[in-house]
């Protein structure tokens, strides 16, 4: 096998570490959500999670016995700030070098996640990503993480899913600090899109070896009707959900449609400083880390109105999509989904990669997240997620075509090394590659079938297009 080619998978640091109050860790926002009464849709909290703060070398093991030699993981702002600013805390920053140490030990090539949807309570109580003050403070967070691992971390990451994260936080409103106003989402995502920048710079700055990049959840969007009412719908979608975040971070500028849909939507927009239009354009990524896990089907929308609802029971129920003058969510009822209401479409990965180049084609990506969640059970001969091994298998075939025909991907990730908290789920849905007994005392971790169908794929694929 060719061994350039990453072939990892990923977690993130509240969803798996535990660990809440150990190390000097200060609590973040996720840590007071889950113990509030806010938390009330599966009422769990991540304190313990799959205990990886303790158990990471087993999981690392893990990794490598698979075949892997990658590793995304996110780190805790409040570990190594428990406060978000001010004093730094050492057994935080020692417990990240240990990991990373780790993986290098297991020939595991560490993918670092500087912020994936735990803020420090402090800052988030002062108005969080709405708050401009957040960018600087993210900065010298990042410029902490750079000095201190930038030694031996070649692959970081300034956010992840500034979409999908402030779309809960503040449109379906299931994360804190649980509104529906998008109005206060357009502002939380541009200060998080002026974060990113101004660490993307200060990487470059400090000429350590290695690439930054910006994870975005991004969508192949297909125009439900072939009309021109249809096409704009297609076109306002692809701004809502990849767009917005995608110019930025790889081109360096805002949509000017984009600008000019929320003036017509009659929101402020005084936050975006001209000053900032020099931030964005010094401030792009290495490569683009791309979350894939399903396409949108994008029509005329229904009515003035925005509807968001969403599904975190699993009960396979049709829930609504619709931003009032932009565009509503359609489906294709031939096409299988999950009883979150996920639909399976991998073949959607080669389009969405196409796109991608045809719009960047200077622009490395990374597949930073892919998988499906479910209910999988243990038997007595393990665990047996034939759906998992299905769906992986077609996007890895797919991205495999896609490679062939000329996109620069430059590694993949299975969500999730093995299962976690998922966030405002719970524990039910699970999506690791390894399952996690959380009955059992030492939180047993079981192999499923989609692990050992990993790693022949990793030695399989390793031979062909891949790397
Ligand atoms: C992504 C997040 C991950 C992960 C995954 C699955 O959006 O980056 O943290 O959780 O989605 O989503 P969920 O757990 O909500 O089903």
């Amino acid at each position: 096998m060719n061994g350039n080619f990453l072939w990892g998978s990923a977690t993130a640091a509240y969803q798996c570490e535990g660990g809440w109050k150990e190390g000097g860790k200060g609590l973040s926002n996720w840590d007071v959500f889950c113990h509030s009464e806010k938390n009330n849709v599966n009422p769990v909290t991540g304190d313990i999670a799959c205990d990886h703060y303790h158990r990471y070398e087993e999981d690392i093991r893990m990794m490598a016995e698979g075949g892997q030699n990658a590793y995304r993981f996110s780190i805790a702002w409040t570990r190594i700030l428990p406060e978000g600013t001010g004093e730094k805390n050492q057994e935080g920053i020692d417990f990240y070098n240990r990991l990373i140490d780790t993986c290098l030990k297991y020939k595991i090539e560490p993918l670092v996640t500087l912020y994936h949807y735990d803020l420090p309570q402090p800052l988030y109580e002062a108005g969080g990503w709405e708050n401009r003050k957040i960018v600087d403070q993210y900065l010298d967070y990042a410029e902490i993480c750079f000095k201190e691992f930038g030694d031996r971390v070649k692959y970081w990451i300034t956010i992840n899913e500034p979409n999908y994260e402030t779309l809960c936080c503040y449109g379906f409103g299931n994360y804190p600090p649980n509104v529906q106003n998008l109005e206060r989402r357009w502002r939380a995502m541009y200060h998080m899109m002026l974060a990113s920048a101004r660490a993307s710079a200060a990487f470059r700055e400090r000429k350590l070896p290695g690439m930054i990049g910006l994870v975005s959840d991004s969508y192949p969007i297909v125009a439900g009707k072939d009309t021109p009412e249809g096409l704009r719908a297609a076109h306002m979608a692809d701004l809502f959900f990849n767009l917005s975040v995608n110019e930025v971070c790889v081109k360096g500028a805002y949509p000017r449609d984009f600008i000019e849909q929320l003036q017509a939507d009659g929101y402020d927009i005084s936050y975006m400083f001209k000053e900032d239009e020099a931030v964005f354009e010094k401030g792009t990524v290495d490569y683009l880390g791309i979350n894939a896990y399903n396409r949108y089907i994008a029509e005329p929308p229904q009515g003035p109105e925005t509807i968001l609802d969403v599904n975190n029971t699993g009960d396979g129920k049709k829930k609504r999509f619709q931003i009032g003058g932009w565009f509503c969510l359609g489906e294709d009822p031939d096409m299988e989904k999950t009883p979150w209401g996920m639909e399976i479409c991998p073949r959607s990965i080669y389009d969405l990669l196409m796109e991608l180049k045809r719009l960047y084609p200077d622009t490395p990506v990374m597949i930073t997240e892919n998988g499906v969640g479910n209910y999988d059970e243990v038997t007595d001969e393990g665990v047996h997620d034939p759906y998992r091994v299905a769906y992986l298998q077609g996007y890895v075939d797919w991205i495999g075509k896609a490679i062939e025909d000329g996109c620069d991907v430059r590694g993949y990730f299975v969500w999730s090394t093995m299962d976690v908290y998922s966030w405002i789920n719970g524990y039910k849905k699970r999506y690791g590659l390894v399952y996690i007994d959380y009955d059992s005392e030492d939180l047993r971790r079981i192999p499923k079938d989609s692990y050992y169908w990993y790693k022949n794929t990793i030695e399989e694929k390793g031979r062909t297009c891949y790397g």
